[in-house]
């Protein structure tokens, strides 16, 4: 069988320092900003129901039915519950089951890793200028400690200049994708996409209907998405309104539902950082699966 050893690859060594340093300045930014680190959900019997179709991943535990987790939002907004939690993040493993048809794509992954973090009562503004900030916060540091490791990688690296810049998707004549990529493509610097028709959780304008209060940080040189996030829905009358809109089963988000229904979600704002998606941009590799000794391709066989 022909098989590739990414593991085995030159530049692995200096990816996987470039990478250590991002982990650490990530989280040692989040801690530095008082959030509170929790573990990640890997079993559960709701997740998020994402906005582009996977194969279902679930299993059987004694009769009981349970999904493999695509994102854990559902998990950090009822995090979020008591009064004296009010800022959270979590280094989460996804799985998605992604068609096949997403392999060229270069930044998908069956199985990956995202920084989730979610603040109570935030508006955009304020968890889009903490991502600014965490973000140029984390390339400094792998520029001051690994400039022989992108050396090594023939990588320049430019530290993004804050704020940075805000397109809104209404203003786009293409479909936000095309958009997208062609200013990912013609970008120097990260940029933020705002407005984007999403799953129920995020936040719908209450007079502006069809105008979400979400927002898609991309990385530019055409390495695309690197976080998405919204302010969200938190109360049951509007979940229930967006999940039937969305022809979405109720009864499979039962027990999220039942929280919902007792007014106990808060109101809260946060998103999600593809860390192999960063690490790729930070070393500059083309295809995501350069960046992972064992990265899982949709659609390629899985050898480990
Ligand atoms: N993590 C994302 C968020 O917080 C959700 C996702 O990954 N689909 O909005």
């Amino acid at each position: 069988m022909k098989q590739k050893l990414t593991l085995i690859s030159k530049d692995m060594l200096p990816i996987l320092k470039i990478q250590s340093t991002a982990i650490k300045a990530l989280t040692d930014f989040l801690d530095k900003n008082e959030f509170l680190q929790m573990m990640p959900v890997m079993l559960s019997t709701v997740t998020d129901p994402l906005c582009h179709s996977v194969y279902d991943a679930k299993i059987n535990y004694l009769g009981q039915e349970l999904q493999l987790t695509k994102s854990m939002i559902l998990h950090k907004q009822l995090a979020l519950i008591p009064d004296e939690i009010s800022k959270i993040y979590i280094m989460s493993p996804n799985i998605r089951l992604e068609k096949a048809n997403c392999e060229s794509s270069g930044r998908h992954l069956i199985e990956f890793s995202q920084l989730d973090i979610e603040m109570k009562k935030a508006r955009k503004k304020e968890f889009m200028q903490l991502a600014e900030e965490m973000v140029v916060y984390a390339i400094t540091k792998v520029k001051e400690k690994n400039s022989k490791e992108l050396e090594q990688l023939g990588r320049k690296l430019q530290i993004p200049k804050t704020p940075f810049k805000v397109y809104d998707s209404k203003d786009f004549k293409e479909s936000i994708n095309d958009a997208e990529k062609r200013l990912s493509k013609e970008a120097t610097e990260p940029f933020w996409i705002l407005n984007h028709k999403r799953e129920f959780y995020d936040m719908e304008d209450k007079t502006e209907k069809g105008y979400y209060h979400n927002y898609d940080l991309i990385w530019p040189e055409g390495f695309g998405e690197a976080l998405s996030g919204a302010e969200r829905e938190f109360e049951f009358k509007e979940i229930v309104r967006k999940m039937k809109e969305r022809g979405m089963n109720l009864e499979d988000y039962e027990s999220y539902l039942n929280v919902a229904s007792k007014k106990l979600l808060k109101p809260s704002a946060g998103g999600g950082l593809g860390i192999e998606r960063f690490v790729r941009y930070l070393a500059g590799k083309r295809h995501i699966s350069e960046i992972s000794p064992f990265a899982k391709v949709p659609g390629r066989k899985i050898t480990f």
